[in-house]
């Protein structure tokens, strides 16, 4: 695990980017034949969490890096933002980083730029939804226009193109399904994505079951290997994506939801009980936070480099 404070060289404007983790994102999303996970985090700390946890890959959540800056997830955040975010979720994990990047913030130009910078500042992959910019998040309102399919293609191959690293994963989101479209839509788009250079596709749903999304599985036959994110269907027990021979499963913003929820609970008993004693036990401790942040290196550090105490 690399702590948050042991940041890597910074890379010069060219050099050899991500490093090794594109090369181990691929192997959990396109090669591994065991089901993968890939756990939402949206900055160094939630990084870092999901790391100890043990997760092997991380998600780099457009929706939750959005809602932890007050942005609504339509593109309100630029892409520089993420870019920002992504290299200090890098700096602070080992494990290889797959970042939403929306529909690509505009045309083929700005999507293989974006994914230039998210590679030289770390990220493993980068997965482009077939939207117009700006995206809407997939689970608000009805307006989710399709892009073409041909133009969305050259924003999957000028992505390719761009990043120097084979590696780089880059994975094609179907929202067919969301848009309201059938199955007949979804697997064509597929089919010419996957001629694009796509190394992975991500059929998504909004329905509360996972039926369609696994009957795009059987008709698919892992052309190339699909990944989900069962955020509506929760309750379909994960053992069914093994079956169906799904590659890699997304958690894809529970970190922010949980987060939400445990600070909503805390502001409320502190102000209910007039004081912390009651909840000093519920949060981390201090010296957890120091341990996460890696305090100890900066402690050895002045020991090397800041003059002795007389
Ligand atoms: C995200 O995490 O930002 C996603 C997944 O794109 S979803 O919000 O389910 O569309
Ligand atoms: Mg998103």
């Amino acid at each position: 695990m690399r702590p948050l404070s042991a940041t890597r060289p910074r890379r010069p404007y060219t050099a050899t980017g991500a490093g090794e983790v594109p090369t181990l994102l691929r192997a959990l999303v396109c090669d591994s034949r065991e089901l993968s996970f890939l756990m939402e985090a949206h900055d160094a700390l939630s990084a870092v969490i999901a790391e100890h946890a043990g997760f092997e890959g991380l998600w780099a959540s457009g929706l939750s890096i959005a809602s932890t800056l007050g942005y609504r997830d339509a593109n309100e955040a630029s892409w520089t933002q993420v870019v920002e975010t992504v290299e200090r979720m890098a700096d602070a994990t080992s494990k290889p980083i797959l970042v939403d990047g929306d529909s690509g913030f505009g045309n083929f130009n700005n999507a293989r730029l974006a994914a230039l910078k998210i590679w030289q500042r770390g990220a493993a992959g980068m997965c482009l939804e077939d939207k117009g910019f700006p995206k809407m998040n997939s689970f608000v309102g009805d307006r989710h226009p399709l892009a073409d399919i041909k133009e969305f293609c050259g924003r999957l191959k000028a992505v390719k193109d761009r990043v120097p690293d084979p590696d780089f994963v880059v994975v094609a989101r179907l929202e067919a399904l969301i848009a309201g479209h059938g199955l007949d839509e979804a697997l064509d788009r597929a089919h010419a994505y996957s001629e694009a250079g796509a190394d992975a596709i991500l059929i998504h749903s909004r329905k509360s079951t996972a039926e369609e999304i696994l009957e795009f599985a059987r008709a698919w036959q892992n052309r190339l290997p699909v990944v989900i994110v069962p955020t509506r269907y929760f309750k379909t027990p994960t053992s069914v994506y093994r079956d169906a021979g799904v590659s890699t499963v997304i958690w894809a913003n529970h970190n922010m939801r949980a987060a939400v929820a445990a600070m909503r609970n805390v502001c409320r008993r502190i102000r209910d009980e007039d004081g912390i004693i009651g909840v000093e036990g519920d949060v981390a401790s201090l010296e957890e936070v120091f341990g996460l942040i890696d305090y100890d290196e900066l402690a050895a550090a002045e020991g090397r480099y800041l003059p002795a105490r007389p």
